[in-house]
Formats: structure tokens, C-alpha cells, sequence
């Protein structure tokens, strides 16, 4: 199933007035605040952000799960779904695949499907956080931390397998996320934990190929419930001071204890030239994993007022980081789903694009409190949805990706070609 432009063209066609009206608006509003909106516009369109394969059935938790229907079977349906997210919205333009989910047999062929539907590979995601079927050593008590330097070894492998399906892909880098850690007080050395890890990660980053990196993911707890060894960005940047330039810590919005200071957490990391990108979700617990957005979106706001800055200072583009939505979805059409994410993402990064920075920086001068916080809240308070909505529509895409997913029903074409079938996925 592909969605064809002039379908796109003619369902925009009867959303133009109303949408030109609310652009112009605004557009005059940011003029007298001295900021040009069609700037903003083309910085909007230039933000890509990668789908991960496992995003695209429908998830579920340790109690069960309950099915989708049409869901992607294979890789190829995987890239063509994908294909979808980017021909309505324009900046879902790669795929993120997770070895061994996804395994690449025909990787030219699979180079040639994604090109068709403008969609590159992003970074490929190693697995060592479960046993695979025909798995000589069990991950049961780590993977590139164990005490058993057998397991090590196997785990460094596999990753360095990943790193070759990914060369063949046109992939740039490595994503590790280790659920390594124990369970229970005593069960593991700290110590001596990380060091392994080190060690394997050493062995990992010399399989890299020059112009890759090695992204290192951090999650408090989960699946390990007392330790984990890459518990924190801390530790995490400690690993890729260690290993060398080519490592950078990768942000994972659910993988922070309650009320962590995210922004800073960036601000930091930005300042050290070592955030990697993110994966972006939302939550309310724990891991949740719920839709960019849909929980704390004035956090993401923040968190995206410290990119913008961190960009600035660096002087790159948003090219310049990986930025993947990691969320699973136990209740929603995943496709549909994703679309919000992706929405999410582009109002909070417009939201951040139009705030006053000069201000806020002179009111930090001042330390005037009260007018750095309405600065950033003007910003954050500005419906800024005519600006995404735009970008959208200048990159080829949809103004309303969602009502145009339901009017063409999409969900039933692809229940019709691929019948009732469905994927576990999402952790
Ligand atoms: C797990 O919690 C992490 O977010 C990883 O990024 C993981 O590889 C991904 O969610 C797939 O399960
Ligand atoms: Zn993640
Ligand atoms: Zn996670
Ligand atoms: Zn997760």
C-alpha cells in the first residue's frame, strides 16, 4: 500500500483557506515579535526523525497483549509502513532496524524499497536482553557485563555482526542499549561489572568503521530491578569518555527516576559535545513508552529550548543528531500513533524555534524570574500548529496526516493485503 501525492494534493485542497488563514495569523503575530516564520518553517522541514521497526504493531505488557490487525509480517512491510508515516508527514524520512527482529537477507533489496519511498536506515539496535532460539550461552545473567568472559564474547559478536548488516544498509551507527544489572543486592560486583563492560565495549568500538558511532543508551532499572550497569547518563558518558570520540550518550525520554531534570540532563551533555539523539516517548510511571507528548509536554518543550541552544552553540543542524521515537502502543493504531509522536516532536521544536532567546538571556542577566519564566511560557503557550502544518505541506505532505490516514483507510488496505496478521513488539 502506497499513498499516492495527488491523493495527498487533493485532500489539502479542501483544508487550504482554512489553513492559509491560520498561517498568515500567525505569521503576522511572530513578524512584530521580530521573528520570521518561514524560517522557522524550513528549519521544521529540515527535522527528520527515525521510525523503529518495533514501533509498528501493536505492544503489550507482561500481562498480555491485545492484537492488532494488518501489521507488518516482514521487513519489507516494515520499510513500507514506514513509507506511509513519511508520505503524510514528510519528516519520518528513515527506519531503525533491531537485529536479529529484523534481519536484512537482500540488503540491496531492501536499500531499493526504502529509496523508493525516500526513507533511509538509521542507526541499527543490537539485542543481548533476550536468548534467541539456537543461542549457545544464555543472556540470563548479562550479556557484555557477565562474569563468564564466554558470554561476553558472544555478545561482543553479535554486536559486531549488527555493525556489518548495518554497513550494508548505509547505517552510520551502533545503538547499545544493555539491560545488563542484577536483581538483587549481592548478586553483582559493581565494579567489576563495569569494567567487563568496558572491556567488551572496547572490542565493540575497533569494529566500528571510521565513519560510524557507537550510541550508549542508560535506563535506571528495568529489566533489573536492584542494579543496572549503565544506570544514568553519568555512567553512560563515563563509558564513551572512555571509549573515544566516536561514542555519544543517547537520551531515552523513560529511562530517568521520577522527576529527573531531563533539560539539564541535555544542556549538560550538549555542552560537553557528547548528546548523541534521543529517543523520544512519554510517561507518567515508569518505561512507559506512551506518545511523544501526550503526558508532559511542556518538559519536552524544555528539553527542546535546550537543543535549539546546544545546536546553536555547536553550530550544527538538526542533521547533526539521531532522533528516533522509541514508544509502543498497547491500545492505538500504531501507524496513527506515531503520526501524534511525530507531531508532538515538530510543536515542541517549533515551540523552542520561537522563543526569545536574546531576552531570556538578558532577563537571566537580570535575574528577572518572573520575566524569564513568561518568556518561555508566551513561547510554550503559542499554538504553533499552523507552522508545523505548513512545513508539512511544503515538503510534499499531508496538513491533517491523520484524518487523510482514516479517509483513505489505510489501516483496512493493509488488513486487506495482509489479512489479520500480527507482531509482538515493543519492550
Ligand atoms: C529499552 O528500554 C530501550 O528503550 C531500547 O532502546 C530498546 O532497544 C528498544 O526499546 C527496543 O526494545
Ligand atoms: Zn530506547
Ligand atoms: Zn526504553
Ligand atoms: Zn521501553
Amino acid at each position: 500500500m502506497k499513498i499516492e501525492q495527488y491523493r495527498i494534493d487533493q485532500h489539502n485542497e479542501g483544508l487550504l483557506g482554512k489553513h492559509n488563514n491560520q498561517f498568515i495569523f500567525l505569521k503576522e503575530q511572530l513578524g512584530e515579535q521580530g521573528i520570521d516564520a518561514n524560517a522557522i518553517v524550513k528549519t521544521l522541514q529540515a527535522f527528520q526523525v527515525a521510525i523503529p521497526s518495533w514501533a509498528l504493531g501493536t505492544g503489550g505488557t507482561r500481562f498480555g497483549r491485545f492484537s492488532g490487525a494488518g501489521e507488518p509480517g516482514s521487513l519489507e512491510e516494515k520499510i513500507e509502513d514506514v513509507g506511509i508515516l513519511h508520505a503524510l508527514n514528510r519528516s519520518s524520512g528513515s527506519i531503525s532496524l533491531h537485529i536479529p527482529w529484523d534481519i536484512p537477507t537482500d540488503a540491496n533489496a531492501m536499500i531499493q524499497l526504502a529509496s523508493s519511498l525516500d526513507l533511509k536506515f538509521d542507526a541499527v539496535n543490537s539485542n543481548t536482553f533476550q536468548d534467541q532460539k539456537n543461542q549457545e550461552l544464555s543472556y540470563k545473567y548479562g550479556s557484555l557485563s557477565h562474569v563468564d568472559p564466554k558470554v561476553r564474547k558472544q555478545a561482543v559478536d553479535h554486536n559486531i555482526e549488527v555493525i556489518k548488516y548495518g554497513k550494508d544498509l548505509g547505517s552510520k551507527a551502533l545503538s547499545i542499549w544493555l539491560s545488563d544489572g542484577s536483581c538483587f543486592p549481592g548478586q553483582s560486583n559493581f565494579v567489576k561489572a563495569f569494567q567487563n563492560t568496558l572491556e567488551s565495549l572496547q572490542e565493540i568500538y575497533a569494529a566500528l568503521p571510521d565513519d560510524w558511532k557507537v550510541f550508549v543508551e542508560y535506563k535506571a532499572y528495568e529489566p533489573n530491578f536492584y542494579s543496572t550497569v549503565i544506570q544514568d547518563w553519568g555512567s553512560s558518558l563515563l563509558f564513551c569518555q572512555k571509549l573515544g570520540p566516536k561514542a555519544d550518550v543517547l537520551v531515552d525520554l523513560g529511562h530517568h527516576l521520577p522527576n529527573a531534570n531531563i533539560e539539564q540532563i541535555v544542556a549538560t551533555l550538549m555542552m560537553e559535545g557528547r548528546l548523541a539523539g534521543f529517543h523520544f516517548n512519554d510517561s507518567k510511571y515508569g518505561d512507559d513508552d506512551l506518545t511523544v507528548g501526550s503526558i508532559r509536554p511542556y518538559m519536552l518543550f524544555l528539553i527542546f529550548v535546550e537543543l535549539v541552544e546546544g545546536m546553536k552553540r555547536a553550530g550544527k543542524g538538526s542533521d547533526g543528531f539521531a532522533w528516533m521515537i522509541d514508544a509502543s502502543h498497547n491500545v492505538k493504531d500504531p501507524l496513527e500513533d506515531l503520526l501524534q509522536s511525530v507531531e508532538a516532536i515538530l510543536l515542541s521544536y517549533a515551540q523552542a524555534l520561537i522563543l526569545d532567546s536574546k531576552k531570556l538571556e538578558i532577563a537571566r542577566g537580570e535575574n528577572d524570574v518572573v520575566l524569564a519564566q513568561q518568556l518561555l511560557q508566551n513561547a510554550f503557550r503559542t499554538d504553533v500548529r499552523p507552522l508545523v502544518r505548513e512545513a508539512m505541506l511544503h515538503s510534499g505532505g499531508s496538513l491533517d496526516p491523520i484524518g487523510l490516514f482514516r479517509d483513505l483507510k489505510v489501516r483496512n488496505g493493509l488488513i486487506s493485503e495482509r489479512g489479520l496478521v500480527t507482531v509482538a513488539t515493543g519492550l
